[in-house]
């Protein structure tokens, strides 16, 4: 990874840039692994790699480029960051650095060992100073999603400046009436910084390129699923284009996802799939997957499955949603219709919280799904204790489920893997008595 040549950059960041090089060197190499010996892979996805090779070195470039023009840099951990009102002023807002094992044990010098492996990372990379997105950004913009995010941000707040948005668990008019305080404030605190009002002109600019983005990830999700028996791209791949999403400038992003649609469409039309046909499809549901875990994946596509959907942060639940814009005239509205789209994502810190479970049972027929994958970081709560209403929908349906909890850790791959197999033979079992069935109810009827 070509890192050597910002070694100027990173140092004024205050990175530690030895290891912070060997360890971008390591991820680099594992990524090359997972992703560059999987077969027939969209030419599309070049660019994608490019960005691998990168992401650590011009894309940061990129950032403190846009900084140096006094325009906002904030690191981000949820997608309830209304990004339009950063990118709308000129900014970047991206995702941090959150799904390594190797920052774990510095994390653990300040945070109990039994919280979310997503929160351990980031604040472990926070104290390696090895993460150059975190030290680009003017703040962290955290929420209060989860127990363990909101008493991390006061011990992160030590290291480095965190804005603290209060995100209700219910949606309730009272409730919503706070989160567009919420949003008003993340709006000043950024004026606070830059100097100067964000003008209704520029929100508006910033949610018209989001939504591009937003449609672009739609297209990508629509394509990966379209057809039954042909599926373009793999799992893995579709995941990293959407991980790239969080951190890639958007307009550029958006155009290559487009192009990369271009050629799946292409390949849907030729009947070029990078699974054999009958190739059980999956979807998951649950946690965020933040580079570089792709552990499930991983497993899953090297285990004869394939997975054409993420009911995730990092997945549908990111992108599902535009922002209005009709009647949208002034800031105050501007900021209403950014409410409203962002009241609608599902996480599971909400009560009660039917819309994701009607969501699922949706997606699950609409993309034609052999089984559901239920998957939680460990010690995830909201998403583990959810797990037991979502089964309970799937299992009135008669969906298939397995339950995953895992963290960063290689350790657990070996079990996984002897699951998601014997889950699969299931699913395959099941499609063959229903075609046998179908057969044989047609013999009859004839
Ligand atoms: S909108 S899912 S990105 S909060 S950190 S809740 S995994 S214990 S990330 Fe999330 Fe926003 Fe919701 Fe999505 Fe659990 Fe870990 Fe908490 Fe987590």
């Amino acid at each position: 990874m070509p890192v050597e040549q910002y070694r100027d950059l990173l140092s004024d960041l205050g990175v530690d840039v030895d290891r912070h090089a060997m360890m971008m060197n390591k991820a680099y190499e594992a990524y090359k692994k997972e992703f560059f010996s999987q077969p027939n892979r969209p030419k599309a996805m070049e660019y994608f790699d490019w960005f691998m090779s990168e992401i650590q070195g011009k894309r940061i470039a990129e950032i403190n480029e846009i900084r140096k023009q006094n325009k906002p840099a904030i690191g981000t951990f949820c997608i309830f960051v209304p990004e339009e009102i950063v990118v709308g002023a000129g900014g970047a807002c991206y995702g941090l650095c959150g799904g390594s094992n190797a920052t774990i044990p510095d994390a653990e010098t300040e945070l109990p060992r039994n919280i979310c492996p997503l929160i351990k990372s980031a604040h472990g990379f926070k104290l390696q100073r090895t993460c150059a997105y975190t030290q680009s950004s003017d703040f962290i913009y955290g929420e209060t999603t989860c127990e363990a995010k909101k008493k991390t941000w006061e011990i992160l707040n030590k290291h480095h400046p965190v804005h603290v948005m209060e995100i209700p668990h219910m949606k309730r008019k009272k409730d919503l009436d706070v989160w567009r305080d919420e949003i008003k404030s993340f709006k000043e605190h950024i004026e606070s910084i830059i100097g100067r009002e964000i003008t209704f002109e520029e929100i508006k600019k910033g949610i018209e390129i989001i939504n591009e983005k937003r449609k672009a990830l739609q297209r990508l999700d629509y394509l990966r699923s379209k057809n039954p028996d042909i599926i373009p791209i793999s799992g893995k791949d579709a995941l990293f284009v959407i991980q790239v999403g969080f951190m890639d400038d958007p307009i550029r992003y958006t155009q290559k996802v487009n192009e990369l649609c271009d050629e799946l469409e292409e390949r849907i039309e030729k009947g070029i799939s990078v699974f054999p046909k009958g190739t059980p499809r999956l979807m998951v549901l649950g946690t965020p997957f933040a580079i570089p875990n792709w552990k499930l994946h991983s497993v899953v596509e090297t285990t004869g499955g394939a997975i054409v959907n993420e009911e995730s942060c990092i997945g549908h639940r990111y992108f599902k949603d535009n922002v209005d814009l009709e009647n949208v005239n002034n800031s105050q509205d501007a900021i209403d219709a950014l409410l409203n789209r962002y009241s609608k994502v599902d996480c599971a810190c909400f009560t009660p919280n039917q819309p994701r479970i009607d969501k699922i049972l949706k997606m699950y027929k609409e993309k034609q799904i052999d089984g559901v994958i239920y998957y939680t970081l460990s010690f995830c709560h909201t998403y583990n204790v959810e797990s037991y209403l979502v089964k309970e929908a799937l299992e009135k349906e008669g969906i298939p489920c397995l339950q995953i909890e895992s963290d960063y850790s290689p350790e657990d791959v070996g079990q996984i893997k002897t699951r998601v197999e014997a889950f699969l033979e299931s699913l395959t079992f099941k499609k063959k008595a229903e075609e046998f069935k179908n057969k044989a109810s047609d013999v009859l009827g004839s």
